[in-house]
This record gives structure tokens, C-alpha cells and sequence, in this order.
């Protein structure tokens, strides 16, 4: 047992050295935001300036293959356009379900924070439970409800997640897009899709956006003490609010349909937050 027994991986070291091998390749030495790009949102990074580098995810340490079709396993760095800024946009998401555990679904967001990027920006396509939100519409993120059971800390690391979503980037989007609704997100483990009865107990418990991402990696944000955004495109009403049944196909036509607006919205609210003093 003792000659074999390997030495355990730090996840946070091996963002730093996936941090760094970004920096190599790009030529890029830090960046100051980072967004995830999540189900119908992968045109979004088009609009938001000049690609400078762009690589598969997997060329860099502890990224995975993208599991899910629609989910595009790139990463680029973007020069903001009007501000100058450098994004890094991370069109891998490592989803739960997939089983290779929390460091994996948050190894983006540790990723980013280590190439010095203060804001993290995610996005997601989820279920809606506000029947009023048609497919395609855009909600800002105000609060979480983590439902998976699993969280990215260990020990007695008490993250204070008050204000967990930045108030002034939220209200900078609201700025940008007056009409644009809040709401909580409630993340489920999936892979199935919730029942109507757990759509119901979602609804009671005070979601209104029911999903499969995000919320561990918000946690793991705020532990880096970055500031966040979260933007939900509602592509489908969650399961019983329309009474009709649920498909990925739908999900991928919502995006599709819903792009131009939703890329314009982060477009703009990311040259802003870039543009706004330190
Ligand atoms: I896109 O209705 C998308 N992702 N849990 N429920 C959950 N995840 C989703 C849904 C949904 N739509």
C-alpha cells in the first residue's frame, strides 16, 4: 500500500497549470472575464469581438470532450470590442450527470480565475416554470438553489454565497435589456428531465428556472471570490407547465431561434462590464 499509493491531484493546481498553458498558447498572459457558453448560447461568442486564439478544450489540462451534442468544446480568447478586454470564453461545460465529479464540472470556472479573470459570466439553457416565459426568452439569474446534493468545497470552507450574483452586473444586463426578467435557479443532478411533480416542488421552493449546470460552478466563483453573472435562456417550459412533453431537439431549435438576442444582450453587457472602472 505505501510504494502505490498515488499522491491525490489538486484540482486548484491542475487549473493553475491549464491557466498557464493557456497563457502559452494564446500568447494572452491574463484575462479579465471569462464566460461559459451553455445550450443555444454558442453563437453568442461571435459577437463579443475579435477571436485572437482559439484551441480545443482538450489541448488543455482537465478539460474533457464535450458530452452533449449543441455543447461546443472550444476555448477562445476574444479582444472586447470597445473596451479592449480579454475574455475567455470556455465553450466546454463538464455537466454533472457525466459522473467525473465536481473539480471536473467547475475546472472551467478555477480555470479562469487562475488566468486572473475577475468576472465570470455563465450562461445555461434550462426549463422554465413561469409559464409566461416562452421558449427563447432570456432571465437573469438572481438567486440559486443548489439541488445536486454535491458541492465543489471541501472542509470547513464556509463561502459566505449572500449577493452570490454581482447586483451591479445584474443590473448593467437589466440596463441593456429593460424587459429582462429574474429569477431562481435550481439546479437538479439529471440526466433525466424533472417530473412534473418535482417541477411543482421546485415552483414551491422558490425556483423558477429548473436546470442541470451552473450552480456548482457559481459556488466555485465565489470561492475565487470572482464577481458573477448568470443569464438563463428558457428553452423549454419545464416538464407539466405546458402539458406537452419535453425534447433536446426543442431545446436546440430555442436556441437557434432565440441567438441573435441573446448575443446581442451579452455582446453589450460584457463590453460594459469591461468598460466600467476597477
Ligand atoms: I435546455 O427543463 C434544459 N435543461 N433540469 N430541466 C432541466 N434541465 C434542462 C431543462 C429542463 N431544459
Amino acid at each position: 500500500m505505501t510504494s502505490s499509493t498515488a499522491v491525490p491531484a489538486d484540482p486548484y493546481q491542475l487549473a493553475r497549470d491549464a491557466a498557464a498553458a493557456i497563457a502559452e498558447a494564446s500568447g494572452i498572459p491574463s484575462h479579465d472575464l471569462a464566460l461559459v457558453l451553455g445550450s443555444g448560447w454558442s453563437g453568442a461568442a461571435d459577437l463579443l469581438g475579435e477571436t485572437v486564439w482559439q484551441a480545443d478544450a482538450t489541448t488543455v489540462p482537465g478539460f474533457r470532450p464535450p458530452a452533449v451534442a449543441g455543447h461546443v468544446g472550444t476555448l477562445r480568447s476574444v479582444r472586447v470590442a470597445g473596451s479592449g478586454a480579454h475574455a475567455l470564453v470556455l465553450g466546454a461545460r463538464t455537466h454533472f450527470y457525466e459522473g467525473a465529479g465536481v473539480d471536473a464540472v467547475v475546472h472551467g470556472v478555477r480555470t479562469a480565475a487562475a488566468t486572473g479573470a475577475r468576472t465570470m459570466v455563465l450562461t445555461n439553457g434550462c426549463g422554465g416554470i413561469d409559464p409566461s416565459w416562452s421558449p427563447g426568452t432570456p432571465i437573469l439569474i438572481s438567486d440559486q438553489i443548489n439541488h445536486t446534493g454535491a458541492t465543489p468545497l471541501t472542509g470547513a470552507n464556509f463561502v459566505d454565497m449572500t449577493d452570490l450574483y454581482t447586483p451591479a452586473l445584474r443590473q448593467i444586463a437589466r440596463e441593456i435589456d429593460p424587459g429582462l426578467d429574474e429569477g431562481v435557479y435550481m439546479q437538479f443532478a439529471g440526466p433525466s428531465y424533472e417530473t412534473p411533480a418535482e417541477v411543482q416542488m421546485a415552483r414551491i421552493l422558490g425556483a423558477h428556472l429548473v436546470g442541470m449546470s451552473t450552480a456548482l460552478e457559481a459556488i466555485a466563483a465565489r470561492e475565487a471570490g470572482m464577481d458573477l453573472l448568470g443569464i438563463s435562456l428558457v428553452t423549454n417550459l419545464a416538464a407539466g407547465i405546458s402539458g406537452e412533453a419535453l425534447s433536446h431537439e426543442e431545446v436546440l431549435a430555442a436556441g437557434r431561434e432565440a441567438g441573435p438576442r441573446i448575443s446581442r444582450l451579452l455582446a453589450q453587457t460584457v463590453r460594459r462590464i469591461t468598460e466600467e472602472p476597477a
